[in-house]
């Protein structure tokens, strides 16, 4: 009898193990890993225009070149300020999973970076996390006067940067999720 009990102990031990070992192996790093993020779109808006630009990569391999994979530019008004907002989607889920809200839930463990090459236009985020540190997933954008045939917008979003930073990408450390470059983008006068 003393052998069949000290025998349950022992089974009962080596279940707890397995149990505790299943559990350690979630982590939260798996668990970001497993946010899968096909589409940014970069929404614009101002009373007079609104400029759309979207980039789907579904087989997530860093480009928009293959089947289904899309790259929609738009034109961008001279002389005005856009509203700006981020949109992050997974569209490989049945229902499409808009990954920005959970994004958003970790705002002080991510940050959008932003790189514009046209003219002297700006773009300039708008939001903080609770922490009061930049995040960047709504920006504005002055457009300059000039007019412009190949202009470009970088995106991209970095995990645990480094925050406070430089506001550069480069300087803030962290993992990339996703780096999405818009061009060519023009400009026109709304005189045009
Ligand atoms: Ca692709």
């Amino acid at each position: 009898m003393k052998l069949i009990k000290n025998g349950l102990w022992a089974l009962l031990l080596v279940l707890f193990a397995v149990a505790c070992t299943k559990d350690d192996d979630i982590t939260p790093e798996d668990a970001h890993e497993e946010e899968v993020i096909t589409t940014l779109k970069y929404i614009l808006t101002n009373d007079d225009d609104i400029a759309t630009f979207v980039y789907r990569d579904m087989n997530n391999d860093g480009d928009t070149d293959d089947d289904g994979d899309t790259l929609i530019l738009d034109s961008l008004v001279t002389g005005i300020t856009y509203t700006g907002e981020i949109l992050l989607l997974n569209e490989l889920e049945e229902e499409t999973d808009t990954i920005s809200i959970e994004v958003l839930e970790e705002a002080t463990e991510h940050e959008f970076f932003y790189d514009i090459d046209i003219d002297a236009s700006t773009i300039t985020k708008t939001d903080l996390d609770s922490n009061d540190n930049a995040f960047g997933s709504k920006t504005t954008l002055a457009v300059d006067n000039l007019v412009l045939l190949n202009g470009t917008i970088k995106v991209l979003l970095k995990h645990e940067p480094t925050k406070p930073n430089t506001f550069t990408y480069d300087d803030a450390d962290g993992e990339t999720d996703i780096d999405v470059t818009f061009t060519p983008i023009k400009t026109y006068s709304p005189e045009d």
